[in-house]
């Protein structure tokens, strides 16, 4: 998979790719993630890619030639009037207005080849790039950020670890929250007794059938007291 980002804070980014799971999948060779300055496409002096809302008000609007010079650059074809589309790619925006990220739309996003991430800032962008560039808008919670940056990081994260091959141990995928509706169980580890706080006995019992019945109901308990409405699904 090709992950291109689109952002005019390129260096927020270096840190959280450069580490941990992100950065062994692309040492493997298992993604190849690009990082694209938006000010490089301006076509304007001083870089510029922003102007005044038409119609006033306050803030600075995100312009669509740099957008949309910058995927088509990105992809190496004209995207509109043209009207091409390639169902191996998408062009994601990140944006509060966008449907809600969950498990489910992170793994419909494995079957494209290619993803183009584009991060808003400012008050906004020029809404001819979401009416004609950009195929989906995800927001990654009820809540606001000052851009789509962190948002966009948190999409790479969660589709990078699920990528055949990224972790090695495909239990702990499968085991964790969410992919089977309930909560995680709770984990322990050494010592048995820290400052006369003990690990519950069945998990030291060496009884697998009694530590999965153990570890079944710890979960739909937690499930039903902090997340009742994944039990509805
Ligand atoms: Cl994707 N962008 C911004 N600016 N705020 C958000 C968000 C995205 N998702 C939740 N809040």
């Amino acid at each position: 998979m090709i992950i291109d980002i689109v952002t005019i804070f390129p260096k927020m980014f270096k840190p959280v790719l450069g580490e941990s799971i992100i950065r062994r999948a692309q040492d493997k060779g298992l993604v190849k993630i690009n990082v694209h300055d938006l000010r490089d496409y301006s076509g304007l002096t001083h870089k510029k890619v922003d102007a005044p809302s038409f119609g006033g008000g306050p803030g600075m609007v995100i312009r669509p030639e740099a957008v949309f010079s910058a995927v088509e650059s990105i992809l190496g074809y004209q995207l509109y009037p043209a009207k091409r589309r390639d169902r191996k790619k998408s062009i994601v925006f990140f944006t509060p207005q966008g449907k809600i990220l969950t498990q489910k739309r992170i793994k419909k996003s494995l079957r494209f080849e290619r993803l183009v991430l584009l991060c808003g800032r400012y008050e906004g962008i020029d809404y001819r790039i979401r009416k004609y560039l950009v195929d989906e808008e995800v927001s990654i919670g009820d809540y606001v950020l000052s851009g789509g940056e962190p948002a966009a990081m948190v999409f790479v994260d969660a589709i990078v670890r699920i990528i055949p091959g990224v972790v090695s141990c495909s239990d702990s995928i499968k085991q964790e929250s969410f992919e089977s509706n309930f909560l995680d169980y709770p984990h322990y580890t050494k010592p048995r007794n820290f400052r006369e706080l003990k690990v519950p006995e069945v998990l030291l019992s060496g009884d697998h059938r009694k530590i999965e019945q153990w570890r079944s109901k710890k979960a739909l308990e937690l499930t039903k007291a902090r997340r009742p409405d994944l039990l509805k699904e």
